[in-house]
């Protein structure tokens, strides 16, 4: 099967708010298997179902797969959500629904997330560093929020510009050479 599409800015679904996930359905595995996949394959450190057009509130994370030798450890979380913050830190972030892009982002230094796997074991992990702020974005994707909408007006609209004209670029035709081929 082909890979999904990853969604880029300023696509309006990734501005929507993610539903629950209530029943873990076939859809919903499935759904993360190819999650994971696209995850892989951009390549990425983690990716929120908003990305690939699904409005439900599920993410894969894998923060260390890109490690020299390390192994491919993707994590899925279903109805993932921060109960406890604390600090704040500042990370140079990407995004793969934000092409071409990098800011640095404000966030919390400490956070505690529960989530539930696709068994619907519960789980409880507290995160630093790289997967804190991992987690933070991608439950920012679940709420309609893009790492840009945290950096200043400035920024962010300097960037918009920037990917409104590469898109105009794109959808311009050809120029024609007068050959026929
Ligand atoms: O949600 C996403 O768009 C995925 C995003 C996650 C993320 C990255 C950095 C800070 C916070 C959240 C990415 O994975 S961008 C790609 C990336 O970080 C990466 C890619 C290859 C090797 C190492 C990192
Ligand atoms: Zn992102």
């Amino acid at each position: 099967m082909a890979l999904r599409p990853v969604l880029q800015f300023p696509d309006p679904r990734l501005k929507r708010k993610s539903a629950p996930v209530g029943e873990i359905t076939d859809e919903i595995r499935t759904l993360a298997a190819d999650m994971i996949e696209v995850m892989y394959d951009e390549p990425g450190i983690g990716l929120a179902a908003p990305q690939v057009g699904a409005a439900v509130r599920l993410v894969v994370m894998d923060t260390g797969w890109t490690e020299e030798g390390a192994e491919k450890k993707p994590v899925v979380m279903v109805n993932p959500e921060i109960f406890e913050r604390e600090g704040t830190l500042t990370w140079t972030e990407g995004c793969l629904s934000v092409p071409d892009f990098q800011a640095e982002v404000e966030r919390s230094a400490r956070v505690r997330v529960r989530y539930r796997d696709l068994e619907g074991a519960a789980h409880e992990e507290e995160a630093f560093e790289l997967r804190a702020v991992c987690f933070q974005h991608e439950i920012d994707h679940l709420d309609g929020v893009l790492f840009i909408d945290r950096i200043s007006r400035l920024k962010r609209s300097l960037y918009a510009q920037k990917r409104r004209k590469a898109l105009e670029r794109d959808e311009e035709p050809a120029p024609t050479t007068g050959r026929a081929l």
